[in-house]
């Protein structure tokens, strides 16, 4: 048997009262995993905020530093000047938001963190909407699904926007590492945490995070969901290192179906609208391949 590279060692523990086959709880425990206690986090209004528990009894073995919904950029920035005032050099500064607090909200202050080149890695948790008060859509939820503000069946029906596309706007602010990063595959997510950790200056982590009550999935299948969302590319894991592009898993290109067919959200969709879906997924694909080969 081949033996694994993830480090046995645990910073989450069990107790987080995510939902079953909640993405967002491996996001935590595989970034923890390759960063080590010698961390503090940084968590805004979101599922996170709730999932540790009641201080002093969370299940994080590091310290968490709670701020509003807005602030994470800022919350990161302070962090980091307060330690180096202190002359505490060893310490890494994360943020971990949700897609709403980072796409939406949070994105002023993560970019002046960005602007700034604070030293912290900034996590994005995407389980494509604002879940905590109730699946309302965000900038990150897909075109073409379902949430409790993009309801099918009205005049509007779902959502008829793209999603934003953070690592793109990551890039524009020329950070010297960005990468996707999924809960199915978790040697390739810590490589990348452990990347990150040795980098100075702002890096981001994109991790999908699927969401069993958001998604309308069985909380059983969140993992192969994750799998399916880079096997379809509609999620590809690659990193941008001092821009440049590099895939780090090409997936097997199977059918965008395979991906939506075993999601409620997605359920109400006509073929002509799946084929339109295909082909804003294959469009990208091919963008992010162009940018590989050309070195951007
Ligand atoms: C300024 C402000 N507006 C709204 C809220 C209410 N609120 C708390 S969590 C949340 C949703 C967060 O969504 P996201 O960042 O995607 O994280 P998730 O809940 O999906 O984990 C909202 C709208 C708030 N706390 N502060
Ligand atoms: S609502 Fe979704 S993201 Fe939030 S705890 Fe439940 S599964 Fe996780
Ligand atoms: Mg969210």
């Amino acid at each position: 048997m081949t033996k694994t590279t993830i480090p046995e060692q645990e910073f989450a523990y069990p107790g987080s009262t995510g939902c079953p086959g909640c993405g967002a709880n491996l996001v935590m425990r595989y970034l923890l995993k390759g960063l080590g206690e010698r961390t503090i986090v940084s968590i805004p209004a979101c599922c996170w905020a709730v999932m540790p528990g009641y201080w002093p009894i969370d299940c994080l073995k590091v310290p968490i530093l709670y701020t509003a919904f807005e602030a994470t950029g800022a919350a990161i920035s302070g962090l980091r000047a307060a330690l180096d005032v202190k002359g505490v050099q060893d310490v890494t500064v994360v943020g971990f938001a949700g897609d709403g607090g980072t796409v939406d909200i949070g994105l002023q202050a993560l970019s002046g963190a960005a602007e700034r080149h604070t030293d912290a890695i900034y996590v994005m948790y995407d389980n494509e909407a604002y879940m905590n008060t109730g699946i309302q859509r965000s900038g990150s939820t897909p075109w073409g699904a379902w949430t409790t503000t993009t309801p099918v069946g009205t005049t509007h029906g779902f959502k008829h926007e793209p999603k934003k596309d953070i690592m793109a706007i990551m890039q524009a602010h020329r950070i010297p590492y960005a990468a996707t990063v999924s809960p199915a595959f978790p040697e390739d997510f810590i490589k990348k945490v452990e990347k990150a950790k040795a980098i100075k200056g702002l890096r981001f982590l994109h991790a999908l995070s699927p969401c069993p009550p958001g998604w309308r999935t069985n909380p059983s299948m969140s993992i192969e969901i994750a799998r399916l969302a880079v096997d379809t590319r509609v999620f590809p894991l690659y990193e941008i290192e001092d821009g440049k592009v590099h895939i780090t898993r090409k997936g097997k290109g199977l059918p965008l179906t395979e991906y939506i067919k075993v999601q409620g959200r997605f359920q109400h969709l006509t073929e002509p609208e799946i084929a339109e879906m295909q082909k804003a997924v294959d469009d990208s694909w091919i963008m992010l391949l162009l940018k590989e080969s050309s070195g951007t």
